[in-house]
């Protein structure tokens, strides 16, 4: 395939990877807007490098004509968890979807390969809108916690390294770390409630600081800088080690005053 033909032909996968990532961080935002748990933290995505794909098209004798049909991670989007249990989550989410069509799933966290690598793969058809009309793609999701993408992230740039030829002495420390990272993950699952509500905690107190701090620039701008720069130390003394009650008994207060200035 001439490079024309390949920008031509890897288009639309461009396209649906900038799609499914938009359409995966809205459901995140969503969540974080209802204060929330999200059980997306974060989203990457790729379009295959054109060596990658006939890499893989020679190791797997897929002819170039059939790479549409036959190669379904040239679109891959990988999404990240905190925790083991929000893979689940967030396959059921993309279960429930109707702009997505899976092929089939791979469960590699519960069948972990025999390299280590554990994660959770969607083969999905994508329909994509082109210039000259509906294009239906394959894509790849490959959902993951945090500890088991820097497990492969790490174990994927060995590969490169050795040329897929890893030592084997390597290769057995490299299936160590992969249990010790899914030991951690599981240590992590068992105090997951304890870790959600400090997390939440620490989203209640930057909401109420940032209100604050908006209250204290409305002072401010209503010519009241005494008043703005006296709430601005009590801020202070707050922001580090102040108590939920604390800052929103300072809220009240510069709120009421608000009040009382826009009245007079
Ligand atoms: P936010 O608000 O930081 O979440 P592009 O859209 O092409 O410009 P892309 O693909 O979104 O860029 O960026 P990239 O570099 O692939 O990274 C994707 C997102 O993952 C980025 O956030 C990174 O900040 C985030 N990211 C990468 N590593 C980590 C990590 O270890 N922890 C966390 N929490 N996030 C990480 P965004 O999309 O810029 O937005
Ligand atoms: P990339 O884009 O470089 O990541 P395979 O038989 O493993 O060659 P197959 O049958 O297409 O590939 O499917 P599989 O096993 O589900 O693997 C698809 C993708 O999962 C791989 O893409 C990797 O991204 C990831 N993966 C699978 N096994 C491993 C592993 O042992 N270590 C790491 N780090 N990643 C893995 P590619 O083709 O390697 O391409």
């Amino acid at each position: 395939m001439a490079i024309k033909n390949w920008k031509e032909f890897l288009t639309p996968y461009e396209q649906a990877v900038e799609e499914l990532k938009v359409k995966l961080k809205s459901i995140r935002k969503e969540y974080r807007r209802k204060n929330e748990y999200s059980p997306i933290e974060f989203i990457t995505g790729r379009v295959k490098e054109v060596s990658s794909i006939l890499e893989k098209a020679n190791k797997f004798n897929i002819p170039l004509q059939r790479l549409q049909y036959e190669m379904e991670d040239i679109a891959g989007v990988r999404i990240m968890c905190q925790f083991v249990d929000d893979i689940q989550r967030v396959v059921e989410i993309i279960r429930e979807r109707k702009d997505m069509q899976i092929l089939y799933e791979k469960d590699y966290v519960a069948n972990v390969k025999g390299s280590g690598y554990r994660s959770y793969h969607m083969i999905i058809k994508y329909p994509v809108n082109m210039a000259e009309g509906q294009k239906e793609i394959l894509a790849e999701f490959q959902i993951r916690t945090l500890a088991m993408n820097f497990w492969a992230t790490i174990e994927h740039s060995l590969n490169y390294k050795y040329k897929q030829q890893i030592p084997s002495e390597i290769k057995q420390k490299l299936k160590k770390a992969a249990d010790a990272a899914f030991r951690l993950d599981e240590e992590m699952l068992e105090i997951k409630d304890e870790i959600k509500d400090a997390q939440k905690l620490f989203e209640v107190k930057s909401d109420l600081i940032s209100t604050i701090m908006n209250n204290i620039l409305s002072l401010m701008s209503i010519g009241k800088l005494a008043e703005a720069s006296r709430y601005q130390v009590s801020l202070n003394k707050l922001i580090e080690e102040g108590e939920v009650w604390e800052l929103n008994n300072l809220l009240h207060l510069v709120q009421r005053d608000i009040e009382k200035y826009k009245e007079i």
